[in-house]
């Protein structure tokens, strides 16, 4: 067993390289990741799917820690796909000297808290062990894959894949026959790629969404050396917007602008195209009368571009405000459907009854295939960290503490978990903002916290369970102070793995005012934590502020 290590990272991705440089080369800690994937990028080291792309315009995502990082470094195109972002990870890895500290291949399985010695156990799936003081999972909020429980799958004779494992060789589409199941932004990204070389694609569709044009273009000279040269701004434009983009949200309400203006600012978005889309109007997502005029705007392009009405109908006929699950950004998706090859299914009035050697069977068909893709989702935000048997004081099992719905302290710590960290955890904007920015914060508090720890001789650091109680409910309270509690079988509130507690879990009330109160519990001493000194506890005095300026939220956040 490696017993010298202060912290232990799990995961190489976007979270774990940063928590790697900040421990190890700003507070001189000894750090290990500990990464299952052959080699780092996380998420993107497993989407290889075909369209994979990523939602952020590529300017707003990358690190902005190291201003010499990125004058460094160049992006090609408006929105960045899963080599080049390797390629951007690996330069990362290479300038920090981060290889060295990081094995590869080794999926924790579990991660038991020693009370006695204040020092995690962790061991993997090959049977090793470390033990360190500080544990941090850095696990990624989609990287537990979702695969329906079809019956009949074991039977199929052909292939299968969920897009989230993608086999690095790649698989060979040209004249097969393909059957996607699933329209979220995965399976809207890949249907026109998969329909360009595939003898034909049957797309299962269960709930339709909308989807705004990306409009993906290489990056112009001229961007590329703005992109360059304002470094600050950009950074200042995601640590200041709600939701970490470099777009700012409208400050105007639907109702401020005529129909004809209205008309003409969604046109002029849908143009421009991508995450953007909703920041047109400040109300969008807080009001439904609001919405219901985007989402009019936006159905009436899919019923323009697809010539079958009744395929049009189909994927037209959304049940929830726009923006209120995820939106997709696409490349041709809808005018995907106008082709020869391409056949949508709408499960809702013709569900997939079981998998059959030869294809999917519906109550009305059986889709001969070749090939099913399951752009089917994930078990988000929980699945990962659940995905690990994690025991906390006294052997208590994460497991069983969140069994009806994760519980932490702003994302970050768990009660009766002492200093185990989440970065982008349950409870915190993670899934709602563009990623990096999340990722930095948290890995910049965590750091900040541990250094804190450590210059004061204390222990170990975890929530008090009212705290966790509190912020719990004020997750809950900012989800309801906008339309996404309009709609409740969206991933966000777990809803698309069987089983699993309707719990909102990713915080609504905004990337920057999240940041704000984070800050501000670290400036009043940790407040809400528990500074564990051997057998003695302090307890940082609640004083009015941070706790009572949570509690009330006006208004989306994102
Ligand atoms: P999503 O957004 O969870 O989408 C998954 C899709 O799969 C969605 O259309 C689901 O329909 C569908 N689905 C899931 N289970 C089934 C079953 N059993 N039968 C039929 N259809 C099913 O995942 P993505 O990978 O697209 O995107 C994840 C995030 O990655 C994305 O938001 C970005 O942040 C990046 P449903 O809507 O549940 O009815």
């Amino acid at each position: 067993m490696d017993s010298k290590i202060d912290a232990l990272v799990i995961g190489a991705g976007f979270a774990g390289l940063y928590q790697l440089h900040s421990l190890r080369d700003r507070l001189g800690l000894s750090a290990k990741v500990l990464e299952a994937g052959g080699d780092l990028g996380g998420t993107w080291y497993w989407n290889r799917y075909p369209g994979a792309r990523c939602d952020s315009e590529s300017h707003a995502y990358r690190y902005f820690f190291s201003r010499e990082l990125n004058e460094e470094w160049e992006w090609s195109e408006r929105y960045p796909g899963p080599p080049e972002i390797l390629r951007y990870l690996g330069r990362v890895a290479e300038k920090f000297d981060l290889r060295r500290d990081i094995r590869f291949g080794c999926r924790v399985v579990s991660a038991r808290y020693d009370e006695t010695r204040n020092r995690w156990i962790v061991q993997t799936d090959s049977g090793e062990q470390y033990a360190a003081t500080y544990l941090v999972a850095a696990v990624g909020c989609l990287s537990s894959a979702n695969v329906p429980d079809i019956p009949g799958l074991g039977e199929f004779d052909g292939k299968w894949i969920h897009s989230g494992h993608w086999p690095h060789e790649g698989v060979d589409i040209a004249g097969k026959r393909v059957g996607q199941i699933g329209t979220g932004s995965t399976g809207i990204q890949a249907a026109p790629v998969i329909a360009q070389t595939a003898a034909h694609l049957t797309v299962f569709q269960r709930t339709p969404t909308y989807s705004v044009p990306a409009r993906n273009a290489p990056l112009t000279p001229e961007f590329k050396r703005w992109v360059r040269e304002n470094h600050e701004e950009i950074r200042a434009a995601v640590r200041s917007t709600p939701n970490g983009h470099a777009f700012r949200i409208a400050e105007r309400n639907v109702a401020d602008v005529t129909p004809e203006e209205r008309q003409a600012i969604y046109e002029a978005a849908w143009e421009k195209g991508g995450l953007q889309f909703r920041a047109t109007f400040r109300d969008l997502l807080a009001d439904q009368a609001a919405n219901d005029t985007a989402a009019e705007f936006l159905r009436g392009r899919i019923r323009a571009v697809v010539r079958d009405p009744k395929t049009a109908q189909a994927l037209a006929d959304i049940d929830h405000p726009y923006a209120a699950k995820r939106p997709p950004i696409d490349t041709d998706y809808f005018e995907t459907f106008n082709r020869d090859n391409v056949t949508l299914v709408d499960l809702r009035a013709d569900p997939i009854e079981r998998i059959t050697p030869r294809g999917i069977r519906t109550r009305s068909a059986e889709h001969a295939l070749d090939i099913i893709v399951f752009a089917t989702g994930f078990d988000a935000l929980t699945g990962p960290l659940l995905a690990i048997d994690i025991r906390g004081r006294g052997g208590r099992a994460l497991r069983e503490d969140w069994r009806a719905g994760p519980q932490t302290y702003l994302g970050l710590q768990v009660p009766g978990f002492p200093n185990f960290f989440t970065v982008t955890g349950p409870g915190s904007p993670s899934v709602l903002t563009n990623m990096p920015v999340a990722i930095e914060q948290h890995v910049e508090w965590i750091t900040d916290c541990i250094g804190h720890l450590r210059r004061n001789g204390i222990d170990s650091i975890e929530p008090d369970p009212e705290a966790a109680r509190r912020w719990g409910a004020h997750v809950n309270e900012a989800a309801n102070a906008t339309l996404l509690s309009k709609a409740k079988h969206s991933w966000y509130y777990g809803a698309n793995v069987p089983g699993k507690p309707r719990v909102f879990m990713p915080y609504a009330g905004g990337m920057a005012r999240y940041r704000r109160i984070c800050e501000d519990v670290a400036a009043r001493g940790y407040e809400g934590f528990w500074l564990n000194r051997g057998s003695e506890r302090e307890i940082p005095a609640a004083r009015a502020g941070a706790a009572g300026e949570y509690a009330a939220v006006r208004g989306p956040g994102i």
